[in-house]
């Protein structure tokens, strides 16, 4: 079994990478053959800045190994490494259509951002689908918002396959039962995010323990007060459950039976206590690795040889499958 995921080195991870992103890393790793790959050459389809970019890689580097990734069983790399990323998302955008990218719901939400929409946001998901699809990956694991990226990587790959030749496998999406989408904790109609909402919205991974519990005793409740997942009624509600489930690996379910009874204040407590209780041993690696950089290099670039060796077959087979003369 191979699993592939990829995550972007801008901005400051919250509580909703961590559920979508960083906690399924560490539990698919068990899987099989696994890559986890620092997406810098995405994080330059909006506007950035070169000394936030150099540093959020090593950011993410730490925060992947603390948060549970093991050096020894997965490979962890960052994408510029790999020059064969920027190659198979050139050939990819041959069987891509200008209709498909342009109905991508990222695409119209960030673009909409942005003075400047870059001809590299439009192209974005083709680089996403060779990145999974260069392993021959089985499974995916990502947050709800990457689905329809994830399904325009079949198509694509399917499209390739039928005119070229079986060459790549159809990978799956692997999503969690909860906390597949968190909400922000002032507008819980909208996805958590790094790069949108106030600061108040996102607990942050590396927030200290008083900021965390102040920022769920303030999160916006719904009206009533039974502790019910309930996403139309509830939202704001429902969105708090879905984080104790991910702090403490409870059921939706069980966390309602816990409450039951319990007002909206006793409940906000015990979630802000369950984040703390969460964060607080990963900021503590994350120090640790992070006041490192020449290992956490080292690691990376391990990690760049056996990720350049994994997918030169599969970019070999693309180019000369699609009748790129090859040296003999
Ligand atoms: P932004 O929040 O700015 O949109 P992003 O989604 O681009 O950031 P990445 O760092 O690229 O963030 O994503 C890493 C992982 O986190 C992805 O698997 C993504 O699906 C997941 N993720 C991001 N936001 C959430 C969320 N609110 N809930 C659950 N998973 C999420
Ligand atoms: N688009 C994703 C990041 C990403 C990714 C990938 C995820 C880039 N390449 C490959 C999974 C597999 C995002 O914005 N979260």
């Amino acid at each position: 079994m191979k699993v592939f995921s990829g995550i972007q080195p801008t901005g400051e991870p919250h509580i909703g990478n961590y559920s979508g992103g960083f906690r399924q890393y560490a539990a698919t790793q068990e899987q099989g053959e696994a890559y986890f790959c620092i997406v810098d050459l995405h994080a330059i389809t909006v506007g950035h800045d070169p000394k936030e970019l150099y540093d959020g890689t090593l950011d993410i580097g730490a925060m992947l190994f603390a948060t549970g990734l093991d050096p020894e069983r997965s490979t962890v790399f960052v994408q510029s490494h790999v020059t064969a990323h920027a190659e198979a998302a050139w050939l990819l955008g041959s069987v891509t259509s200008f209709g498909e990218l342009r109905r991508m719901t990222q695409f119209k939400e960030k673009a909409d951002q942005q003075e400047f929409v870059s001809a590299a946001l439009f192209g974005y998901p083709t680089l996403m689908a060779g990145d999974i699809l260069l392993y021959q990956t089985d499974i995916v694991p990502i947050g709800d918002d990457q689905r329809q990226h994830l399904e325009l990587t079949r198509d694509v790959a399917e499209r390739f396959n039928q005119r070229f030749g079986e060459t790549f496998r159809i990978p799956d999406g692997v999503y969690p039962e909860a906390g597949a989408r968190v909400m922000d904790l002032q507008e819980p109609t909208k996805k958590m995010s790094k790069s949108f909402g106030t600061e108040a919205g996102k607990v942050l991974l590396m927030d200290d323990a008083d900021t965390i519990r102040r920022k769920v005793k303030r999160a916006v409740a719904d009206s009533g007060r039974e502790v019910r997942h309930d996403l139309d009624e509830k939202p704001g509600i429902s969105n708090l459950i879905e984080l104790m489930t991910v702090a403490t690996g409870e059921t939706i379910q069980e966390v309602e039976a816990r409450f039951d009874g319990h007002g909206y204040g006793d409940f906000k407590e015990a979630v802000g206590e369950a984040l703390v209780a969460l964060l607080t041993p990963i900021q503590e690696r994350y120090r640790e690795l992070r006041s490192d950089p020449a290992e956490l290099g080292r690691l990376l670039a391990i990690g760049a040889d056996k990720a350049r060796e994994a997918s030169a077959p599969t970019l070999e087979a693309m180019y000369e499958r699609m009748g790129f003369a090859q040296p003999s």
